[in-house]
């Protein structure tokens, strides 16, 4: 309850931030984007993980003015290293079941936009397989009316959920996120070798961009490179960096 009442005014108070997470093209080895994660900086607690109030902020409803400002403020953002002269680089945000279900979610994605200034295409929404495996109509429809707007689709966490290929061939997306799980067991053989090899191939069969997530040594790298994986995001390159320290990181690559 403590928790929940101080998440109440945490908006009004300006007490969230986000953090940036690069994502490397493995082409090129350049930063192609980031994961915009949220943090909050309560006076009293410190740094709360988001781990422990997203989902008080999902029971109460408060995701979803939490979700619209993590979102503003993750398009603004890209827009200023843009104009700062910086290349053009995507950006994700998470989005939760409760905002995937919200009424009003496309105009409110769409007025951000309008609002920021961010060219579209720029912005990818990263759902949940989960969430993509509720109702297959209302499930099409939403992100039908998501990507009418011109953005992307990534399905997080992918390889969680057993959702079948049939199902993921009818789902109007743009990129596979493998879930970290399977990259942490890269070594000889192993089971989930065998499956992040198998995403990354029915990525390429669908023709989505593919993301692996989690990645943390030279040769969960290595794999992922004879594998032809698009783009990989974890330890190994950067953790989720503040604004200023991101900005720094991008610095160093011109
Ligand atoms: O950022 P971290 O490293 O601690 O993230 C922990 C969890 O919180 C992850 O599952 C991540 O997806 C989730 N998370 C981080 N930021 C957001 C956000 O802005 N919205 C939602 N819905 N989840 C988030
Ligand atoms: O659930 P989602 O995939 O949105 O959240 C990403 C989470 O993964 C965040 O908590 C982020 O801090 C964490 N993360 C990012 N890179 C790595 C990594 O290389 N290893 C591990 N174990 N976690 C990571
Ligand atoms: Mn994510
Ligand atoms: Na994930």
């Amino acid at each position: 309850v403590q928790l929940e009442k101080r998440l109440r005014t945490a908006l009004e108070h300006d007490e969230f931030v986000l953090h940036y997470q690069p994502q490397i093209d493995l082409k090129t080895g350049q930063v192609s984007g980031s994961e915009a994660l949220i943090r909050w900086n309560q006076p009293d607690m410190g740094l709360v993980s988001p781990m422990e109030f997203i989902p008080i902020a999902e029971e109460t409803g408060l995701i979803v003015p939490i979700g619209e400002w993590v979102l503003r403020r993750a398009c603004e953002q890209n827009v200023l290293w843009q104009k700062a002269g910086y290349p053009q680089m995507k950006v994700s945000a998470n989005l939760s079941a409760r905002q995937f279900v919200q009424k009003n979610l496309v105009e409110n994605i769409q007025q951000i936009l309008t609002d920021t200034g961010l060219d579209p295409e720029l912005l990818e929404l990263e759902i949940t397989e989960s969430i993509a495996m509720q109702q297959e109509e209302y499930v099409v429809s939403k992100l039908n009316a998501l990507r009418g707007i011109g953005i992307k689709i990534a399905i997080d966490d992918f390889g969680t959920g057993y959702s079948s290929l049939s199902y993921i061939k009818k789902l109007p997306i743009n990129t596979l996120k493998i879930d970290k799980s399977f990259l942490t067991d890269i070594k000889n053989e192993s089971d989930e070798e065998e499956i992040t090899s198998t995403i990354i191939a029915l990525a390429k069969n669908l023709k989505l961009n593919v993301i692996a997530e989690g990645v943390e040594t030279k040769e969960q790298l290595q794999f992922l490179q004879q594998r032809r994986c698009d783009e990989a995001q974890g330890y190994l390159f950067s953790k989720p960096l503040s604004d200023k320290d991101f900005e720094a990181l991008l610095m160093k690559q011109k």
